[in-house]
């Protein structure tokens, strides 16, 4: 029950070379890593947190890029295991941008005086699990060791950013740089020749933001989206007593949803109102903020079929209304993948960047990038000059972030080779083999502290379970994991999510196996899932 730090076999003399020794061991200092601290200090666990960035905030601290911000209601992003934290936060804007999200987070960080146990700048090289000691074994780049009965891993869903493998792109003589990796002093875009390559969530957002500020734009997009409007705005003194009055009615009404977002669908088809009714509902919703368009729309909008059609081809007019040029216009059109299954852009003028006169669409499915030249990027049409190159080109999703790290489990086996056809777990949580690991950052479903707070409880409970029993070891056990992977990939083919070829699968990373990367259930229904698990004494798990 070690409460402090201890550290052994001190061997180092011009380096540090020693262990440190704690109970637990969490990886990433974003918006789960930094409740799982607090929880497992509760717990009177000795903690460390080690962290890749320079400070916390995860996605937040990362994503510096010109336009990053919230695409669900702020007041549904907070933690809310706090009712001090709730009302003395003021969030200033319905949806909130990257810089007051990390100065919340950086708020929590401080006011639970969690920083002492973060180690900054502490990128994990790799976790090996030792069988005879049954700890795992971190050592982080600078060569730092740290050992710890438990290991979580935080680090997200989607932290590994993907810069494809074009040809020439050392031989560039501007700046470049990934949107996940924006330098936190900033990128200096005034009055230079910009290219994006990338139009997933971020690119439209950056896109949107930079194109009032460099001298041209040009925007190499592979597969137009489906966006729709944010409609953001501040939040005035009224109704931000009225949220501070309704935080438990905002969490319970996340909580009953499929992604933990505030809005419900509508359970009526779409085909059995009036075609007059249902264009009304359309365009009702359209003028509301936010994801309600998509998430509160018919039911069936949300399923593959005649419905999701209707609904794409109303969005498709939506994007052709506000594009002066046609040609322009349906370029923008996405025609290749039913609407909703990628992720919805929420955008705050994106299409109306395509009327000014400094911005180029590039078409790269047309005319693929060829590669990359010291001035630029040459396409199989042509040649664009450029200063910079900014890359919003996503993520090696979900297990991405894990492969980066070199985990070994019982007998040697690698996390990434026991992966490499897509994950194989128990509830996302655990995989057999990699006893006492709990790879939280691929349990998670939908909007993100809404579904990290249940998962981070039920993490601590266990944890506090194993403990108070006396088992020393909880692995996911092998049948487990094979039913739950055979739910997943079986169950998991006909959803709306795996029929686009996005990170939800993994078919944005050439060479990666393609299965869906989260769970095919609801936010609710795994909850009630884990809740069942742990009531029958951690069913599935083998506990030693
Ligand atoms: O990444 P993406 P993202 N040549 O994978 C293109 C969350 N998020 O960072 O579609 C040319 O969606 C690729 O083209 P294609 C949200 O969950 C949230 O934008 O593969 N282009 C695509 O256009 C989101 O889903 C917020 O044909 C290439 C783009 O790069 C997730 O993060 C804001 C290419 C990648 O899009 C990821 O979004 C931002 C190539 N070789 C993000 N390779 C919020 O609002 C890739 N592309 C909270």
């Amino acid at each position: 029950m070690g409460t402090s730090r201890q550290q052994s076999s001190i061997v180092g003399t011009d380096m540090i070379d020693e262990t440190e020794q704690y109970d637990a061991i969490v990886i990433g200092a974003g918006v789960t890593g930094l409740y799982q601290l607090y929880r497992l200090r509760e717990l009177g666990l000795s903690v460390r947190v080690l962290e890749e960035g320079g400070g916390v905030g995860g996605t937040w601290y990362w994503n510096r890029y010109p336009g990053a911000r919230f695409d669900s209601e702020s007041y549904t992003y907070g933690y809310s295991f706090s009712e001090e934290l709730l009302q003395e936060w003021d969030w200033k804007e319905h949806f909130s941008g990257q810089p007051e999200n990390e100065r919340y987070l950086n708020y929590v960080a401080d006011k639970f005086d969690l920083r002492r146990d973060i180690q900054f700048n502490a990128r994990v090289s790799s976790a090996v699990y030792d069988e005879r000691k049954n700890c795992w074994q971190v050592q982080t780049e600078d060569g730092r060791r740290a050992e710890a009965q438990f290991l979580i891993t935080a680090v997200g869903l989607l932290s590994a950013g993907y810069v494809p493998d074009f040809a020439g792109l050392d031989s560039f003589q501007g700046d470049w740089c990934h949107t996940g990796r924006w330098p936190k002093a900033g990128m200096d875009l005034a009055g230079k020749r910009v290219g994006v390559i990338g139009t997933g969530a971020t690119g439209v957002q950056l896109i949107t933001e930079i194109a009032k500020e460099v001298a041209h734009l040009t925007v190499f997009q592979r597969t137009a989206n489906y966006c729709a409007p944010l409609r953001n705005g501040p939040i005035d003194p009224e109704t931000q007593r009225e949220i501070k009055a309704s935080y438990p009615e905002i969490f319970k009404k996340c909580s009953e949803t499929a992604g933990s977002f505030m809005h419900k669908f509508d359970p009526r088809s779409a085909l059995e109102v009036s075609p007059e009714e249902r264009l009304a509902q359309y365009e009702r919703l359209w003028a509301e903020p936010g994801f309600k368009k998509w998430l509160a729309n018919f039911h069936d909008v949300m399923v593959p079929g005649a419905a999701n059609e209707d609904y794409a081809e109303f969005v498709r007019n939506k994007i052709r209304e506000r594009v002066n040029d046609p040609v322009v216009a349906e370029k923008l059109v996405p025609k290749d993948h039913m609407f909703g299954s990628k992720r919805l852009p929420c955008e705050s003028g994106y299409y109306e960047v395509y009327n000014r006169d400094n911005v180029l669409l590039v078409d790269v499915r047309e005319a693929p990038i060829e590669r990359i030249t010291p001035t630029g990027v040459k396409t199989a049409a042509a040649e664009y000059e450029l200063d910079v190159i900014i890359f919003a080109t996503g993520y090696d999703a979900v297990t991405g972030s894990l492969n980066r790290m070199d985990i070994h489990g019982e007998g040697g086996q690698t996390l990434k080779d026991k992966f490499a056809k897509g994950p194989r777990t128990y509830m996302g949580i655990q995989s057999a083999g990699f006893p006492n690991l709990f790879t939280i950052n691929a349990a998670s479903v939908g909007n993100f502290v809404r579904a990290a707070e249940p998962l981070v409880e039920w993490v601590t409970e266990c944890i506090s379970y194993v403990r108070d029993h006396e088992f020393t070891r909880i692995a996911a056990s092998p049948q487990a994991e094979e039913a739950w992977t055979k739910h997943v990939n079986e169950d998991g083919t006909n959803i709306l999510r795996s029929q686009a070829d996005s990170w939800f699968v993994g078919a944005n990373i050439p060479g990666k196996a393609r299965a869906l990367l989260t769970s095919p259930d609801s936010a609710p229904v795994m909850r009630a899932k884990r809740a069942e698990v742990a009531a029958n004494g951690y069913e599935g798990f083998l506990l030693e």
